[in-house]
């Protein structure tokens, strides 16, 4: 089988399949990933090495970027980037490339399997004509589903074997013969009646997270109008214990899943002259959410007699997220590009991630025993565990918080700005 887009996703896919006994090819065009996996080496935090190397050594597991390993292929399963281009609408052109690829060495036999995050239609609207149209039968020559990636990177608790599988056949047959292929990795597999709701379950779960994030970052927003503090409200109602889950505010909404999946929703629907309007309301509050923080900023330095403009800041944190290394989509770069523009002299600190460049922004980590109060105001965009909350607390002149880190943290709390 072949596993088309070796990442986060592709990659414990390959490893799986490899370990229930297929003879399994990573096609990827990255020419490093390919070199990488062939010598037996991992590149995705939640994979081993000692997950490859014996598969690789034993020539059960190898990868590629020729593409004629297809026609050897009995499975396909794809796992390509599905972004957003510069109008925030959905790019499928790496989906599109895939099923070009894969209908250029298909040969009768062959299940195909669709994993990237895509608005509902995308299985049976781009993938099925496409395979189907040199005269294969579907459900007999070839079989087509989707099954949404449910992977999360750092999780210890949730691997690709251990967490359910979600999929939809574009027919029954495509069902039956996608969930014998999954049957020998997943250990609870999760059938629905068509690809279309296979991608809608993917989308709900994730435009849940977006909609309830942006409901707690309005929250944050009327609590600064209230004087009251959105953290400990939200810690406080977290105690029911039924019929509610804490979400809390943020300097805005990062990563490649949660910002874009709601958008691949509601740009389908306007296809359809519907407006999705939560989606396009927690959009607009999640992207208000870095101006709103350098707001936060500004009032900070003003409180000490300080302009912006000029001002030493040092950013805690670049990452989009606690504890990992990824900046895709990160709010600190929105964050740092508009003090920038005020003028503000800008440093950072992340253990997880060394330098920088993008978004206009050439910057490289201080250590992480810098001196807090070698600066201005300390501005905390990531939670990092690495961070020494009490040294930070005790150091810096300002802070301004927008995670909630100094909970229960002993010291002068008169110089901590919340969001
Ligand atoms: N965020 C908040 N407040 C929250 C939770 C998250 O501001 O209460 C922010 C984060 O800081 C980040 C962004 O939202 O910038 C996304 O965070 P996330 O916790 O949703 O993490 P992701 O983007 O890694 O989402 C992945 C998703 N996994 C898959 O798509 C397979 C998501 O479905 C998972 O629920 C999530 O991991 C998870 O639970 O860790």
């Amino acid at each position: 089988m072949v596993v088309m887009g070796i990442g986060y996703v592709g990659l414990p896919l390959v490893v799986e399949f490899a370990r229930a006994g297929f003879r399994v090819t990573g096609y990827d065009r990255d020419p490093e990933k390919v070199r990488l996996l062939n010598a037996g080496q991992s590149y995705i935090g939640d994979v081993e090495q000692s997950d490859i190397s014996p598969h690789v050594s034993c020539g059960r597991l190898d990868a590629s970027d020729d593409p004629t390993v297809l026609a050897e292929a009995d499975a396909v399963v794809v796992c390509v980037p599905t972004p957003l281009n510069k109008t925030k609408d959905p790019d499928i052109r790496f989906i599109v490339d895939a099923t070009d690829t894969i209908s250029r060495h298909q040969h009768p036999g062959m299940v195909v399997v669709l994993e990237s995050t895509t608005y509902p239609g995308t299985t049976n609207e781009v993938l099925v004509p496409k395979l189907t149209e040199n005269g294969m039968t579907l459900g007999q020559d070839v079989f087509v589903a989707f099954s949404p990636e449910r992977v999360d990177p750092g999780n210890e608790k949730y691997k690709t074997h251990n967490t359910p599988k979600v999929l939809g056949g574009a027919t029954p047959r495509c069902l039956e013969v996608a969930t014998a292929l999954y049957s020998h990795i997943i250990q609870n597999l999760v059938p629905v009646s068509s690809p279309e709701a296979a991608e809608m379950v993917k989308l709900l779960e994730n435009t849940f997270r977006a909609v309830n994030i942006g409901l707690v970052n309005e929250i944050a927003m009327m609590s600064r109008r209230l004087g009251i503090d959105p953290f400990e409200v939200i810690r406080a109602a977290a105690t029911k214990p039924f019929g509610f889950m804490p979400f809390y505010p943020g300097p805005g909404l990062g990563g490649h899943c949660i910002p874009i999946d709601p958008l691949y929703l509601s740009w389908k629907l306007r296809s359809l002259k519907y407006q999705a309007r939560f989606i396009d309301l927690a959009d607009a509050i999640n992207s208000s959410m870095p101006g709103y923080v350098v707001e936060r900023i500004a009032d900070a330095l003003n409180s000490d007699g300080r302009a912006v403009k000029g001002s030493e800041l040092l950013i805690a944190g670049v990452a989009y997220k606690r504890d990992v290394s990824d900046v895709r989509e990160s709010p600190a770069l929105d964050i740092i590009s508009r003090l920038l523009e005020r003028g503000a002299l800008i440093s950072y600190v992340d253990p997880h991630v060394p330098d920088v460049n993008e978004h206009g922004i050439e910057l490289a980590s201080v250590p992480l025993d810098v001196d807090f109060g070698s600066y201005d105001a300390v501005v905390v965009i990531t939670d990092h565990s690495a961070f020494d909350r009490e040294r930070m607390l005790r150091q810096a002149k300002i802070i301004v918080d927008t995670r909630d880190i100094f909970r229960g943290v002993e010291g002068d709390r008169s110089k901590l700005h919340g969001l």
